[in-house]
């Protein structure tokens, strides 16, 4: 026991001074902050402060594996515009957690992974320590930022940094490294509470310049075939009534991307959700708000964007984004809110919306595209499509449009994504940037903790598999969340067959698994459904009820197609033998 601790100690006994440790003061320092949920795994050295912070009223969610908790928190960060939390153990726990972060920072979510670590002297002289590893080089190039705290006193400070970085300009995952001993560190508490740190203002608005807002507003009105396309920056922006007001004003069709889709309803009169390749192709103006140009969006350039000449205006936080694929003749750097709140006031009185023939030509192409799903969406078949489960699906979220929708899978994903319609900003959670299987769990328990409101999970049955040992928790937590897996015995399509020896195919499971029976093992209901009725009848109830819900939605092995929609971007073998 070093000197100070000694004599601390010594002291209180006496009665003295009244002291606090480590895990009190980053306890104190996450509620002065509000942040007041942790999803997290525990074990040495965190175990204690999981325990502690639960007490101190924070509430601690605790995962079966930290990929799943780094998911949720994530997500969390998305949903509110703070850091969501990650508390991990360190090395093998660390590095689980640590996809989830890098993911966190992929897709501009504000996160802090917050893990536990061995003794830096042991660690840096590689002696071979407990869970020894170099979290914090690990960490450093996956994510915006990684601070290290060695001493109770920069607690404070250290978190102060933490949430900053995460939320501020673009948002991003941020690595906080606690070594075991920081814990137990003793100090005074009147010095302890004076080094905590309340951030005024994390995200400070950054307004646009009026030049930039004025070449947007011209280049706009120049236009005309004019598009604006809505992503998940925007949703997450929460500037959701100047948004639609701005794009009503301004009378020009919008696309939104996956995760911004519900910003403004994918029913209203402007939406060309379901012209995405024509409004794509012929367009002359595109105004990207809260959306990049990656691969999501071709790049800018190439078949999907056609011949038409085209000029990118382009909302975005981030400078470095402007020009990042093609060029951009109108940045607009500055916080969603702002940039669109001065659009709107910059925009004529005598404004004009788009060319009648344009926009008409959108609504027709979008209609007769929504009248040749119609029929589709109400087969009945025996076994299931995709498109009469989702026609039902379809349904149960247009009558409860304040219901969450988590969605992965590759079928799964792209053809929900296209037939469920989202009526509100931030009610529908995926796969994200990377397309990463795996958020589907954390991704709920997180929608569900964070809103209060009802989740429906439409999973793939491969997609959940990588995160499905969280129905324990969401049983435990007793969680409104029902999860429909599109059971279609594997990976695309459940057809597939090796022919060259006895094991199956790469890409198929086990036939007829009733996924319905993990969650009944842990108490909630599960549901076996092999037709639209009955999958109708087991979601409604389920979303009724609000308790725990996994339904096995039988779907035909054969409906599906590889790679879902994008199995141009699967490179296959010239050589396979046919
Ligand atoms: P999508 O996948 O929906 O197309 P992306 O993740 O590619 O969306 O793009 C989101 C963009 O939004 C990022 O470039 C990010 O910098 C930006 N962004 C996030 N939050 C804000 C904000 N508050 N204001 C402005 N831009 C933001
Ligand atoms: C972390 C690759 C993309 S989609 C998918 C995998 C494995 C599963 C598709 O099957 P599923 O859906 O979910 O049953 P369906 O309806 O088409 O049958 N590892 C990670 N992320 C990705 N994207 C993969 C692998 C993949
Ligand atoms: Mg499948």
């Amino acid at each position: 026991m070093s000197a100070t601790a000694q004599s601390a100690e010594t002291k209180v006994s006496a009665g003295e001074e009244e002291l606090t440790d480590g895990f009190n003061l980053i306890i104190d320092a996450l509620k002065l902050n509000g942040l007041d949920t942790i999803y997290g795994v525990p074990g040495i050295p965190i175990t204690d402060f999981g325990r502690m912070a639960q007490a101190a009223g924070i509430r601690v969610i605790s995962f079966r594996h930290e990929q799943n908790a780094g998911y949720a928190a994530s997500i969390a960060g998305f949903l509110t515009k703070k850091p969501g939390i990650c508390l991990t153990v360190s090395a093998p726990g660390f590095l689980n957690g640590l996809t989830a972060l890098a993911h966190a920072t992929t897709n501009c979510f504000p996160m802090i992974l917050i893990s536990g670590s061995s003794e830096r002297e042991i660690v840096d002289l590689q002696q071979g320590d407990y869970e020894e590893m170099d979290q914090l080089a690990i960490a450093k190039p996956l994510c915006k930022a990684a601070y290290r705290v060695l001493h109770a006193q920069d607690i404070g400070i250290g978190i102060a940094r933490a949430i900053r970085s995460a939320v501020s300009g673009r948002p991003g995952g941020v690595y906080l490294d606690l070594p075991a001993k920081l814990f137990g560190q003793v100090m005074n508490a009147e010095a302890g509470r004076k080094s905590l740190v309340k951030v005024i203002d994390p995200a400070p608005a950054q307004i646009p310049a009026p030049d930039s807002i004025k070449r947007a507003l011209d280049v706009l009105k120049s236009a005309k075939k004019p598009l604006i396309i809505l992503g998940k920056g925007a949703a997450y922006a929460q500037a959701d009534d100047a948004i639609r007001t701005f794009v009503e004003k301004s009378g020009v069709p919008f696309l939104p991307m996956s995760m911004g889709k519900g910003l403004l309803p994918d029913t209203h009169p402007l939406c060309a959700g379901a012209a995405r390749s024509t409004v794509l192709k012929d367009s002359d103006v595109v105004m990207l708000i809260g959306a990049r140009l990656n691969w999501l969006l071709s790049h800018g350039k190439g078949k999907t964007w056609g011949d038409a000449p085209k000029k990118f205006i382009q909302i975005d936080i981030e400078p470095r984004e402007m020009d990042s694929n093609i060029e951009i003749v109108a940045p607009v750097v500055g916080d969603i809110g702002s940039c669109v709140t001065a659009l709107l006031n910059g925009m004529d009185t005598n404004w004009t919306a788009p060319p009648a023939d344009w926009t008409g030509a959108v609504a027709k192409k979008r209609d007769e595209n929504v009248a040749k799903m119609a029929p589709r969406l109400m087969n009945n078949n025996n076994p299931m499509d995709y498109h009469g489960a989702l026609g039902v699906l379809r349904t149960v979220i247009k009558e409860r449009p304040d219901a969450i929708l988590v969605n992965e899978g590759a079928n799964t994903l792209d053809l929900a994504r296209g037939i469920i319609d989202i009526y509100q900003p931030r009610k529908r959670i995926d796969v994200g940037t990377w397309g990463v299987m795996g958020i589907g769990m954390g991704y709920a328990i997180a929608a569900a903790i964070e809103t209060g409101k009802p989740v429906l999970a439409v999973e793939g049955d491969s997609a959940f598999g990588f995160s499905g040992m969280e129905v324990e928790t969401i049983a435990r937590y007793k969680l409104p969340v029902c999860i429909v897996i599109f059971n279609n015995d594997g990976i695309y399509r459940g057809t597939d067959v090796n022919k060259a020896n006895d094991d199956p195919a790469t890409t198929v499971f086990v036939k007829g698994s009733r996924y319905d029976k993990m969650m009944e093992a842990f108490g909630g209901v599960g549901v076996n459904a092999t037709t639209p009725d009955e999958l109708r009848r087991a979601v409604n109830a389920a979303m009724d009820s609000g308790k725990p819900t996994l339904i096995n939605a039988v779907i035909d092995p054969a409906a599906g197609s590889e790679s879902g929609r994008i199995g141009n971007l699967n490179p296959q073998s010239a050589l396979k033998k046919k």
